[in-house]
């Protein structure tokens, strides 16, 4: 009787022992799949990123194609660029005589909810995020804004404020939308930044150019 007692002791320490080690395994499987969950929702997150930056140049491009470049206030000439510019767009393109419309202004400014002051003021893990806004008929009682994208960086991908053109771009501390004419051709860069699910702060950054039109 007492022999199968203790046989019945062993049975149960060592059920328990195989409860334990079914946990731990089903405890990392679950931390394995977690990870591997928040590393695809990561990348996920990334090409997000990414098509919303070539989207927003997109949209830019557009809309400065039918601008008349040579025209632009202020004069984005490197290493500076600008960051706001006012223009007139043709009403009517393609057509022989250009009609001009109103002014209107893209223009890069602080977040409202978080000031530039070196502070994340929103707590959304992104420091002193700026937005492009996009002005139509400027200084007229039908003035409008529409905020084409949130969360450009305060500068550049590569670029600090220090005077110098860290990432080689011919341009000097230069913020996250820039214009900046070269030989006649018009660059237009844009660096968005972003949290990823794993809580890290992503940058994408994209380029293109407008040629003159009109
Ligand atoms: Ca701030
Ligand atoms: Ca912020
Ligand atoms: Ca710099």
């Amino acid at each position: 009787m007492k022999r199968a007692s203790t046989q019945a002791g062993f049975t149960l320490i060592e059920m328990f022992a195989v409860v334990v080690i079914l946990l731990i395994i089903g405890g990392l499987g679950f931390k394995a799949i977690q990870m591997t969950a928040t590393a695809s929702a990561a990348t996920v997150f990334r090409a997000d990123l990414d098509t919303r930056v070539h989207r927003t140049l997109a949209r830019v491009a557009r809309e400065l194609q039918e601008a008349k470049l040579e025209e632009l206030v202020p004069e984005p000439s490197e290493p500076f660029g600008a960051s706001t510019v006012a223009y007139r767009c043709a009403e009517v393109p393609d057509i022989e005589e250009i009609v001009w419309g109103e002014f209107r202004q893209l223009v890069l400014a602080p977040s409202p909810e978080d000031p530039a002051d070196g502070r994340d003021n929103d707590h959304d893990g992104i420091v002193d995020e700026h937005e492009l806004r996009l002005i139509h008929d400027v200084g007229l009682s039908s003035e409008r804004m529409t905020v084409l994208v949130r969360n450009v960086a305060p500068r550049l991908e590569g670029e600090q404020a220090n005077a110098t053109d860290d990432n080689g771009n011919g341009l000097v501390d230069e913020p996250g939308f820039c214009l900046a004419r070269r030989d006649g051709i018009l660059h237009i860069r844009l660096t968005l930044l972003g949290k990823d699910p794993r809580g890290e702060v992503v940058a994408r950054t994209a380029e293109t150019t407008v040629w003159p039109r009109n």
